[in-house]
């Protein structure tokens, strides 16, 4: 299967991206969403109907092998890579029961909707395309997206090693990142990762999942290309074999790049960099590289870190109004504020395997604090066009 490429929409050539061997999906998320509840407003001046009907509707993803063998994968925290080979396919497949009256669903493609609307039951929905893609299902509230991640595989050309601090895990008295979500085995399962790699602890113990994007030079809101990271203590990000630099599929070139983390802000360089076969180092952890926009990061000390506290995944960070990022912690922990979840989450801010509203070392307080003076009205936006 040919994929056109990106040639009008800024990127540095015109190119045909293969879905072949090497394609992947990183879904890690989307827990089974009960619809408690939904509002339809109507468009014309119908009354606002109610549904408060118990019901489930799932999120899949399912991969239609050009072999025959296809697979699904429910949304779980324990899956989060597939592999795609030539001519296959990738759907999103909504699907409800009980007495569901109706939900409502939104797809984005890097950042972009690309589908809205409110079913009365399931349907399938194409994911073929490489990109960045959130799936997030609203009911009385909206719920922890599912994202899921499918490159392109041109031979690569771009090589980057790349550097970054994560707010949430970095700990300014050792100078590095705790790696609590590994030493708990809560990391999700990623395709292609050795598990050997898991076992590793010290400088290079892994942190979690990140990607690593490049942007035009000539439209920075354009991506060009995106791969999968994974980051260690020390703040490197290698490919999932654990120690090359990552290889990109696109053309020798100038690029924007920016790192992106599943609950931090992202962060992008100020300026288009030169890249080509020989690797580029890009230290985001240094809070002399330039990046883009202001207060991209925060600094502390001499460590610049991804803003924590993005727990809704939309590109801000805020404590109340739509999409606010304390409601995504409630909403894990239930109807008692007090209560404690384990596991690997997007409430879980400081990543520390535990979502927890109240207390010591609970999630919410270091959404209030990167909000700065402005406290419980304020937004942090992100800082990437
Ligand atoms: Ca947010
Ligand atoms: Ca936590």
């Amino acid at each position: 299967m040919e994929l056109r490429g990106e040639a009008d929409s800024g990127c540095v050539s015109s190119v045909s991206y293969g879905l072949g061997h090497g394609v992947h999906l990183i879904g890690p998320k989307s827990p089974t969403m009960k619809c408690l509840y939904y509002l339809l407003l109507a468009v014309t001046l119908a009354p606002v109907q109610t549904f408060a009907k118990e019901c489930y509707a799932y999120c899949s993803l399912i991969i239609i092998r050009e072999s025959g063998e296809n697979d699904t994968v429910l949304y779980s925290f324990s899956t989060t890579t597939y592999s795609l080979d030539q001519g296959d396919q990738a759907k999103l497949a909504f699907l409800m029961n009980g007495t569901c009256m109706s939900c409502r669903w939104v797809v984005r493609r890097n950042g972009a909707v690309i589908y809205d609307a409110i079913t009365m039951s399931g349907f399938e929905f194409d994911v073929s395309t490489p990109g960045f893609y959130q799936a997030v299902g609203y009911a009385d509230n909206f719920f922890e997206p599912g994202t899921f991640f499918i490159a392109n595989t041109q031979v690569p050309l771009v090589q980057l090693e790349v550097k970054a601090w994560l707010q949430g895990p970095y700990d300014p008295d050792t100078g590095s990142m705790r790696d609590d979500l590994r030493a708990a085995g809560v990391l999700p399962y990623i395709h292609g990762v050795d598990s050997s790699m898991l076992g590793i602890s010290g400088p290079h113990a892994l942190v979690d999942q990140v990607f690593v994007e490049l942007r035009s030079a000539n439209s920075p809101q354009t991506q060009c290309d995106i791969r999968p990271g994974l980051l260690q203590r020390n703040g490197d990000i290698v490919s999932l074999n654990g120690t090359s630099s990552l290889s990109f599929g696109a053309p020798a070139g100038d690029y924007y790049v920016v790192v992106y983390h599943r609950n931090h802000l992202r962060a992008m360089t100020a300026t288009a960099i030169s890249l080509g076969g020989d690797p580029v180092t890009l230290d985001f952890r240094d809070p002399l590289f330039p990046t883009y926009g202001s207060e991209a990061r925060m600094i502390e000390g001499d460590a610049a870190l991804l803003w924590a506290g993005n727990t809704s995944n939309h590109h801000s960070i805020s404590y109340t109004g739509n999409y606010n990022d304390r409601d995504v912690i409630l909403q894990v922990v239930g109807s008692d504020p007090t209560h404690v979840v384990a596991g690997y989450s997007y409430a879980d801010v400081n990543m520390d395997g535990i979502v927890k509203y109240t207390g010591p070392d609970n999630d919410r307080d270091v959404i209030l604090l990167n909000l700065g003076s402005e406290l419980a009205t304020g937004v942090r936006e992100e800082q990437v066009p």
